[in-house]
């Protein structure tokens, strides 16, 4: 009997026992299987993350608009309308650009005869054709897509001015040259719309007139460091567009409703001035319905003083002087001003 009992017991206990190591394996084997769950999502969480600084944070330090300013029309040179971006009251420059026109000309408007000291100016048409002449004998016609990329240096005298009948339109910059390169010799580059490297990715389309982008890069040669890109997004695309650390950059928006910085930030409207804070590079969406185009534009600062009387851009107020003198004395680059005059264009 007492032999029966001390059996009872052993099985009793084996059983809890059993049923002990049981509960302690599934325990462990659910705890185990928590943690392969836990270590597969951390790895998804891992791999999203990458995606996703791969698509939108393409950018350690990705620059942000820190300005937006509307271009609205004024007059300018002999009847032509322009909106000026940079080198407006409230964009007087951004180093090393110190202008930026957008202009509407029709004839018999245009840009007379004038001079220029100091800096380069790079004419990008859009719409229709303009010829210019200079007192050097240098005369051309840039139809929509070609761009002139003009090194004044020491001194030009040239007129600008509509190629035929109707509306012409395009933008000029004014880019600043270091004082080691104002008084260079003048230097035309040109370009015919078809020698603009274009680059494309995932509907985005890029006229790469100065600088690289997408692996793309323009023959266009700058003293000053500049990267100038003209751009064109479908609805739904993004672009991510590198811009060296240190250089001053914008867009000027041309049509649609592009997002730049940020996603979820406001659209900016066509003919707007974006200023970009500085970072190693900026995204930009198409959130619209409709393509957009800006142009964006980035240099080196050249953190020198800068004095400007017009088309003179030098860097003390005695140079300045000088120019003037120079331009009227017919003098020092300007030596061809006094025989020359611009012939009127028949069309
Ligand atoms: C000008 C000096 C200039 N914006 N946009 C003084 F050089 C000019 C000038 C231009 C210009 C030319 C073109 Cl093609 C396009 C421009 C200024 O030529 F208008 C003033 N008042
Ligand atoms: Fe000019």
């Amino acid at each position: 009997m007492r032999h029966l009992i001390r059996q009872c017991a052993f099985l009793a206990l084996s059983l809890m026992v059993l049923g002990f190591i049981k509960q302690c394996s599934l325990f462990r084997a659910s705890n185990l299987q928590q943690q392969a769950s836990a270590s597969i999502s951390r790895q998804q969480i891992l791999a999203r993350s990458i995606q996703r600084s791969a698509a939108a944070m393409a950018f350690i330090n990705p620059r942000q608009v820190v300005k937006r300013i509307v271009a609205h029309e004024q007059p300018e040179g002999d009847g032509a309308v322009v909106r000026r971006s940079i080198g407006r009251p409230e964009l007087r420059q951004l180093d090393p650009f110190l202008m930026l026109d957008y202009f509407t000309v029709s004839p018999p408007a245009g840009f007379p005869d004038h001079p220029h000291r100091g800096f380069e100016t790079v004419t990008y048409m859009l719409e229709g054709a303009f010829t210019h002449q200079d007192f050097a004998g240098h005369t051309g016609t840039i139809q929509a897509g070609d761009l002139q990329w003009m090194t004044a240096g020491r001194g030009i005298v040239h007129c600008e001015m509509p190629a035929s009948t109707g509306v012409q339109r395009g933008l000029q910059l004014w880019i600043n040259l270091s004082s080691k390169f104002k008084m260079i010799e003048p230097n035309y580059q040109e370009l015919e719309s078809g020698n603009i490297p274009v680059a494309e990715k995932d509907g985005t389309s890029v006229k790469v007139i100065a600088g690289e982008s997408l692996g793309i890069s323009s023959p266009v040669y700058t003293r000053t460091p500049t990267m100038y890109l003209d751009v064109t997004m479908q609805p739904g695309a993004s672009f991510a567009q590198e811009i060296s650390e240190g250089w001053n950059s914008f867009a000027y928006t041309l049509e649609g409703r592009p997002t730049f910085g940020s996603k979820g930030t406001p659209p900016i409207e066509a003919h707007t001035t974006v200023e970009l804070s500085h970072g190693d590079g900026v995204m930009v969406w198409n959130d619209s319905d409709k393509a957009c185009r800006f142009v964006l534009i980035a240099g080196q600062p050249l953190n020198e003083p800068v004095f400007q009387h017009g088309p003179f851009v030098m860097n003390t107020r005695e140079e300045i002087v000088e120019a003037i003198r120079d331009y009227k004395g017919f003098r020092n680059g300007f030596e061809r001003a006094a025989h020359w005059q611009s012939h009127p264009l028949d069309f």
